[in-house]
């Protein structure tokens, strides 16, 4: 062959060497991106033991899937259940439908419980049995419902796909559970998660204390954005609340929308408990606004101001929490540049563990990079630098104590929930916590801010540890928490159409 003719060929070639170059490992990427028709949630991704024990030090080397993993006998989540043969205490029926809501004068397509959105509270006394029975009437893509803030037992979390399938329109399901933790939570479907919430398919849950509460007044306050309008309980409008000088009030603030919520008022407030867990010693503050991460509540007590006044709490500009005269308009106060800091908030007090004898060790460092999800490309979300399905499944022993590392450098802030557990906060940006323990199940990660967590393996089942802007979660930002030796035998997607977010 001639040169010129060998450098015609090679002139020809290089572009096509050159395309598969380029084609080949995003085709790949492309492929891998896809998800199977049906798969465990186990299989997806990799493992991360956090420098912890494991199981099976064989499979260690090869553990991208968990089938070597699952060679050894597991256990049924399907197993975590409240025994059988203790009756319930609260029996609550709801029905949840697809329809029409009116707010704020508008109607927007949504769903309802029982009728309404949200749907009804459910109220119950620390230590009794709450046995909810739920039948789905006309919400076509299915429902679950996930008892958010409530460490209950694994089958009974209501994520679909991982604990249960989905419960299709005409379908029923039990959730039994004991009231264990007292505070404020609330409940949400987890199939589909991102519409139906938004949508409405949610309500509040209380536990109260067998002694009772201190305050005259136990309001709740769900706080949602329908379509655009602003609610508290469901209606675009202020919350009053009849008491007389000097009574006091606690207000349950719930955040159900994906971003966070400022709450501040026109005098002082304390912060009596935080995800369900009280805050310990907690001072009156007055000029800090308080940030609501999503799917995060916050007790607050309010006193009727004693000259007759009323007490104003903005949930957000648009609406506010009146405390006083029925007739009482007070002007809606300059929300303080000043942040109420969970940090400093309070005084310190036993935790129950001790994080320095921890046993595990997790970084969640969230971030953004381009590639594909479920064969779409995009710029995703990544976890510890993979993007969903290749996300990690931290892996855990009951007993260990687990410390989690979580860097936020994803541009937006993230609403990190972890299902079944508490966290304590240790420290944000590297500056320890030095008020009250700070627990949260929903932690507001910002921009750029780091937070160092810890938390008790107490819980055993597969936890979902994802971002609760739900729009996030369906975008991939979902990865697990499980206890070895478990197994389930659900599925995403699959003949229940399981879709968690
Ligand atoms: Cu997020």
């Amino acid at each position: 062959m001639s040169s010129v003719l060998r450098s015609k060929a090679l002139r020809l070639v290089l572009p096509v060497v050159a395309t598969v170059a380029i084609v080949a490992p995003l085709a790949w990427m492309w492929q891998a991106s896809r998800v199977p028709a049906a798969y465990s949630v186990m299989e997806m991704g990799y493992l991360d033991y956090g420098n912890g024990p494991q199981r099976d030090r064989s499979v260690a080397g090869h553990s991208h899937h968990v089938s070597g993993y699952q060679a050894a006998p597991s256990r049924s989540i399907t197993d975590l259940v409240v025994g059988p043969d203790r009756p319930a205490d609260v029996r609550v029926d709801l029905v949840t439908r697809q329809q029409q809501l009116t707010v704020g004068g508008r109607s927007i397509t949504g769903y309802t419980v029982n009728g309404t959105s949200p749907g009804p509270d459910i109220r119950a006394t620390e230590g009794q049995l709450i046995e909810v029975h739920v039948r789905n009437e006309s919400v076509a893509a299915g429902v679950t419902l996930h008892w958010h803030g409530l460490d209950v037992p694994n089958a009974m979390d209501g994520v679909a796909g991982v604990t249960q399938d989905a419960v299709p329109a005409g379908g029923q399901f039990t959730y039994r559970f004991v009231a264990d933790q007292v505070g404020s939570f609330w409940y949400h479907s987890h199939q589909v998660s991102n519409p139906q919430v938004a949508g409405g398919l949610f309500g509040s849950l209380v536990v109260t204390p067998k002694s009772g509460i201190a305050q005259q007044f136990d309001v709740s306050a769900v706080a949602h954005t329908y379509s655009g309008v602003r609610t508290i309980n469901g209606k675009a409008e202020d919350l009053r609340v009849p008491a007389q000088p000097g009574q006091l009030v606690r207000v349950r603030v719930t955040n159900t929308d994906n971003g966070p919520m400022q709450i501040w008022s026109n005098g002082s407030y304390r912060l009596l408990a935080v995800d369900g867990v009280d805050v310990h010693r907690p001072p009156e503050a007055s000029g800090r606004s308080l940030t609501l991460t999503s799917g995060g509540r916050a007790d607050l007590e309010l006193k009727a101001p004693s000259d007759g006044s009323a007490a104003r709490v903005q949930l957000s500009k648009a609406v506010a929490v009146i405390i006083g005269p029925t007739d009482a308009n007070p002007a809606v106060p300059t929300q303080p540049t000043e942040e109420l800091d969970l940090l400093t908030y309070g005084e310190p007090a036993p935790l129950g563990f001790d994080p320095a004898s921890a046993t595990r060790r997790f970084d969640y460092l969230i971030g953004r990079r381009p590639g594909f999800v479920r064969g779409r490309p995009g710029m995703w979300w990544s976890i510890n630098g993979h993007i969903y399905p290749n996300v990690p499944m931290f892996v855990v022993r009951e007993g260990d104590v687990a410390l989690v590392h979580i860097e936020n450098h994803g541009g937006e802030v993230h609403p990190m929930h972890l299902h079944g557990h508490h966290m304590v906060v240790l420290a944000r940006n590297g500056v320890a916590a030095t008020g009250s323990p700070w627990w949260v199940d929903s932690l507001n990660v910002a921009a750029n801010e780091s937070y160092d967590v810890a938390f008790l393996a107490d819980n055993p089942g597969i936890w979902m540890d994802h971002c609760h802007n739900l729009k996030h979660a369906a975008q991939g930002m979902v990865a697990h928490l499980m206890y070895e030796g478990l197994d389930t035998p659900y599925r995403i997607a699959g003949a229940a159409d399981n879709r968690p977010e």
